[in-house]
This record gives structure tokens, C-alpha cells and sequence, in this order.
């Protein structure tokens, strides 16, 4: 049998195109895990260190400059903050770890949020971590526990 002479057009870069040109608005945020919304959809969570540029992503994919906030300072978003993609996909994007301009006991409560999303969300379809390319992949910052 001979082969095709030519493949068939790549159709997912044209349908990605249209779904992040399309609406995208915030839907809620949430601080403890029983405010997360229904799993009727798949999820892409956005992780990194704080002030990586998590929220700017979301920003950046849905061409809007304002619709995640952002701020140069590390520790702005707080919460599992849910993107309602053309009602076919939630973009969430999550505080971050490592230094935060916030109080211990706020990061360590957004922290204990994240690890139990992250272990437990069955609808969460993929978590992309991002990297500061100025500084690669950091060791944990964190100190030893006493
Ligand atoms: N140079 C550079 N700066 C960026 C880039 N993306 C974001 N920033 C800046 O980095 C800062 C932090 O961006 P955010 O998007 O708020 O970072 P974040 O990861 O959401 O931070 P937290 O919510 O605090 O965890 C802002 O001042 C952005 O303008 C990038 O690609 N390059
Ligand atoms: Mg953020």
C-alpha cells in the first residue's frame, strides 16, 4: 500500500487558537478545598514560585492584561483562583511556593490548600510548573524542621 502524499492538517493548534481567543473570565477563587467548584470539566492548574509569572500566563494565553492579577511582589495570588475557559476547561491559577510577602500562617494555609489540590482533584487534567529562566529549577528554601 502507498502512503498518503501529503498528511492530514495538524487540527489542534487551529482549535487551542480559537479556544484561548475565545471568553475566558474569572469564575471564582477559592481559599478552602470544599468552595472548589463542580469537577465537570477539566483542569490545567499553573504552579511555580511566587512571582514566577503564574498569573501573567494566564494573561499572556487569553491575550487580557488585566484579567489575573498581578504584582511584582511575591505572594499576590492567595487562592486557587478558577478561569472559566469557554465553558469547556477551568484554568486555575495558584499561589505560589518558596518567599512570600505574607504572613507564616497565610502561606502555610495556602500551602496545606495546594498540596491537598494537587494530591486529591480528580478533574485537575495537567499541572504545568513554571521556571524563572534567570534562575533554572532552586533548591526548596524551606529550613529543616526542629
Ligand atoms: N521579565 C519577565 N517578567 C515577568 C514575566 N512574567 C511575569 N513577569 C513579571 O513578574 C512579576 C510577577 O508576576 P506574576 O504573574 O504576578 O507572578 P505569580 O507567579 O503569579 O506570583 P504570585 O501570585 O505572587 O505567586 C510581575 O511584575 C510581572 O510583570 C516574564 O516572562 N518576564
Ligand atoms: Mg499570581
Amino acid at each position: 500500500m502507498s502512503e498518503p502524499e501529503t498528511l492530514p492538517e495538524d487540527p489542534y493548534p487551529e482549535i487551542g487558537r480559537k479556544l484561548f481567543a475565545g471568553p475566558c473570565d474569572f469564575r471564582l477563587g477559592c481559599a478552602k478545598l470544599d468552595q472548589l467548584p463542580p469537577m465537570d470539566r477539566p483542569e490545567i492548574a499553573f504552579a511555580g514560585r511566587s512571582n514566577v509569572g503564574k498569573s501573567s500566563l494566564v494573561n499572556a494565553l487569553t491575550g487580557r492584561k488585566t484579567l489575573a492579577k498581578t504584582s511584582n511582589t511575591p505572594g499576590r495570588t492567595q487562592q486557587l483562583n478558577y478561569f472559566d475557559l469557554g465553558g469547556r476547561a477551568f484554568m486555575v491559577d495558584m499561589p505560589g511556593y518558596g518567599y512570600a510577602q505574607a504572613p507564616v500562617e497565610e502561606v502555610a494555609a495556602w500551602t496545606r490548600l495546594v498540596k491537598s489540590y494537587l494530591r486529591g482533584r480528580a478533574s485537575l487534567a495537567r499541572v504545568f510548573v513554571l521556571i524563572d529562566s534567570r534562575h533554572g529549577s532552586r533548591k526548596s528554601t524551606a529550613r529543616p524542621s526542629r
